[in-house]
């Protein structure tokens, strides 16, 4: 017997199985359902038990965790189970927009059930270790007090206040940052070129990129004394040319445009095309 809440995860895909992992690693009584129930069976020789629906994996739990694809599949899966789900509390750790999380809060509280969303902001093998991994949630104070300790076992639990949609929208705001900054390393690591590549992401890139997060930590509105815009503005023009000098594809400066490529080449085409055709444009 233990004192650990029961949770139950919906969605056993890399990130589904990184928090199921780390609640049964803490001692919870773990329920698991997926789509492709093979993916349970690992999980379930660490002393998870799967459910064979939805609604069964509902019911064996008063928190259950939603951690898919997309809001469309959690609309499609939950709401046919919306009654077992009603006196529950359903945290969702789906990616999504602020009005995914709205719409998603709104059915919610239309059917008796205490909703807080959330974002992860960690890869799922930093899932369980709070100084890596941290989660936001927005929603139902009552159901992210009840479960703060329980929820502190994935990573750093953040609660960013009622209104549903802020987690998602911090969410979202991070990941851009991320996705800029990842094309920004992508770019230097042309310039510098393959030989010294390695060493100079070890050596340099990401000692630089903690460094530069002090500065960040300071906002972004303001003073600008430190580093004026007017010599910024001539350093920009000097990667270009620098760049261009040393032959790195000028490509690689649009930042925003390479991740949204790379996600048209791993086959998302019919979602991006007009949105690259906009930023080109620009
Ligand atoms: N993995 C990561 O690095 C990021 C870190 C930040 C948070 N994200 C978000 O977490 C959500 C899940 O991501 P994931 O990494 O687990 O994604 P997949 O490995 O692709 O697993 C997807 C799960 O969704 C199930 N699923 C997909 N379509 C359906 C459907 N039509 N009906 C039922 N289930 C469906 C899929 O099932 P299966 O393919 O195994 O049968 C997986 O369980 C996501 O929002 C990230 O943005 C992860």
């Amino acid at each position: 017997m233990t004192d650990k809440t029961p949770v139950t995860i919906l969605g056993l895909g890399a990130m589904g199985t990184a928090l199921a992992t780390a609640l049964i690693e803490a001692g919870h009584p773990t329920t698991v359902w997926n789509r492709s129930p093979e993916k349970a069976r690992p999980l379930v020789e660490r002393g998870a038990t799967r459910a064979a629906t939805v609604a069964d994996a509902a019911a064996a739990s008063p928190l259950v965790i939603a951690c898919l694809l997309d809001h469309e599949v959690v609309d499609a899966l939950l709401g046919p189970a919306a009654d077992v789900l009603s006196g529950r509390d359903l945290v969702n750790l789906t990616n999504g927009t602020p009005e995914h999380a709205r719409t998603a809060a709104a059915w919610a509280a239309g059917h008796g059930i205490a909703y807080v969303d959330g974002g992860i902001m960690a890869t799922p093998p930093l899932i369980g270790d709070p100084a890596a991994a941290f989660v936001l949630y927005s929603g139902s104070r009552a159901a992210f007090d009840r479960h703060r300790e329980t929820l502190g076992a994935l990573g750093g639990a953040r609660f960013l206040g009622e209104e549903p949609g802020l987690a998602a929208l911090y969410d979202l705001a991070l990941l851009s940052a991320m996705y800029g900054m990842a094309s920004g390393v992508r770019h230097a690591q042309a310039m510098v070129g393959d030989e010294r590549a390695e060493a100079f992401s070890a050596e340099y890139l990401a000692p630089w990129l903690q460094a530069m997060a002090g500065p960040i930590a300071m906002g972004a509105a303001g003073d600008d004394s430190d580093s004026p815009l007017g010599m910024q503005a001539i350093g920009l023009a000097n990667i270009v040319e620098g760049a261009r000098g040393e032959g790195t594809p000028m490509s690689l400066l649009t930042h925003m445009l390479t991740p949204m490529r790379d996600i048209v080449a791993a086959g998302y085409d019919d979602l991006l095309p007009p949105l690259i055709d906009e930023i080109a444009q620009a």
